[in-house]
């Protein structure tokens, strides 16, 4: 579907006259753009977002936990005297009625930010620094959420993480076999099938009370930090509509993920799919950093854990939307999920393979 991205941008309250815009980042979710308007300093961007209403059902909740988070953050800023938090929260334009959205004529829900300059976010990081940064800035952002008021965020995605119901919907989907695709990746389903111990293990930890809910972001993947080009800092963290409660392992485990594979999440040739363990060094010694202090025993001695649950479960995702006729997750091209699951399950099996050495960098933080 095509969107009128000037008609939509003229709903919000932005100087200047609508010069350009296009598709914007590798978001898997949302759509986004980058708009810009001729504006007194100079050309200025913008970003605009239209919110996926079929992954997050009910927007108007994931603008109001937005608003909260951001509001939060900024105050925090403010009190510290930082004075480009405008870099390092991310801000909403509002509308012209004075709203944080706007619902164009086919109900479709559409944001906008300030464009952060200056900075990127990486689908493959380069560098332990980068990784450093990356994760130091999740940290800190679980930290600066611990004393929101209002109490606890809404639940945008229902039980995002619930690891045991992502492996049913998996077995749901395989015995649906609605594209008639099962037979062809049962190699995938009995990986899948063979680690289904692993599924319950932070839900009971959970349950028995050793491991807190807290206010997590819950999609740490690491293009949802932006790094300062200038100084490589993890400025900002973007990407907020998942911010709710979860556990601070599952933010670890997805970082992990992502800075420990080499190469794209869709990557055909599985030879290149090995786990860099100095990735792994690099975000433990920067998430301890900033969240140490907040995290208990028990969850220190899941750390290593966490990632290879949360590739895991990535991969059961991936898994279950080409079951279903890649419904969920943008696609640009046929069998990317199951590329996408096949190197998620290849990064397990990696990371399982060098678990010793990860245990050994916790214990040596
Ligand atoms: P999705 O939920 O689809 O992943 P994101 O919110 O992560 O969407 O946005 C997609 C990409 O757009 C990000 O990875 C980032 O590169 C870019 N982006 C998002 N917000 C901003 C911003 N405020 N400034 C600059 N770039 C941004
Ligand atoms: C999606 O929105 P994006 O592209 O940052 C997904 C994450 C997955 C990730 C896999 C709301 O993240 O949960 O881990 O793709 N976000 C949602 O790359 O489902
Ligand atoms: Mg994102």
């Amino acid at each position: 579907m095509t969107h009128d991205i000037k008609a939509v941008s003229a709903a919000f309250d932005i100087e200047g006259p609508f010069v350009s815009g296009g598709p914007y980042g590798t978001g898997h979710i949302n759509d986004t753009y980058a708009v810009t308007f001729d504006q007194a300093q100079g050309p200025t961007r913008y970003i605009l977002q239209r919110i996926n209403h079929d992954v997050f059902k009910d927007p108007v909740q994931v603008m109001e936990n937005i608003g909260r988070v951001t509001q939060h953050l900024r105050n925090k800023l403010t009190a510290a005297g930082v004075d480009d938090s405008d870099r390092r929260t991310l801000t909403l334009i509002p509308t012209r009625d004075g709203a944080s959205y706007h619902v164009d004529t086919d109900g479709h829900f559409w944001r906008i930010y300030i464009f952060i300059e200056d900075a990127q976010t990486y689908d493959e990081l380069e560098t332990t620094h980068q990784a450093f940064e990356a994760a130091k800035a999740f940290g800190a952002f679980m930290k600066q959420l611990a004393d929101l008021p209002g109490g606890p965020l809404a639940e945008t995605i229902p039980a995002f993480h619930d690891t045991r119901a992502r492996f049913d919907t998996l077995q749901a989907a395989i015995e649906a076999d609605v594209c008639n695709r099962a037979a062809d990746v049962a190699a995938e389903i009995a990986f899948a099938n063979q680690r289904e111990p692993m599924v319950d293990t932070l839900l009971d930890l959970q349950r028995a009370g050793r491991i807190p809910l807290v206010t997590t972001h819950n999609d740490t993947k690491l293009n949802n930090v932006m790094l300062d080009d200038a100084t490589g800092e993890g400025i900002c963290v973007i990407d907020l509509d998942t911010v709710m409660p979860g556990l601070a392992l599952y933010d670890f485990g997805d970082m992990v993920r992502t800075a420990m594979r080499p190469c794209p999440e869709d990557e055909t040739d599985l030879s290149k799919v090995v786990g860099r363990i100095e990735m792994f060094e690099a975000i433990t010694q920067g998430y301890l950093a900033t969240a140490g202090d907040a995290l208990n025993a028990t969850e220190l001695d899941h750390l290593a854990f966490s990632a290879r649950l949360i590739t895991f479960e990535i991969g059961i995702r991936f898994l279950t939307d080409y079951l279903q006729g890649d419904v969920y997750f943008k696609t640009h091209r046929d069998g990317q999920n199951l590329d996408r699951t096949r190197v998620q399950f290849t990064m397990v099996k990696s990371m399982e393979q060098q678990a010793d050495a990860m245990e050994q960098i916790v214990d040596t933080r």
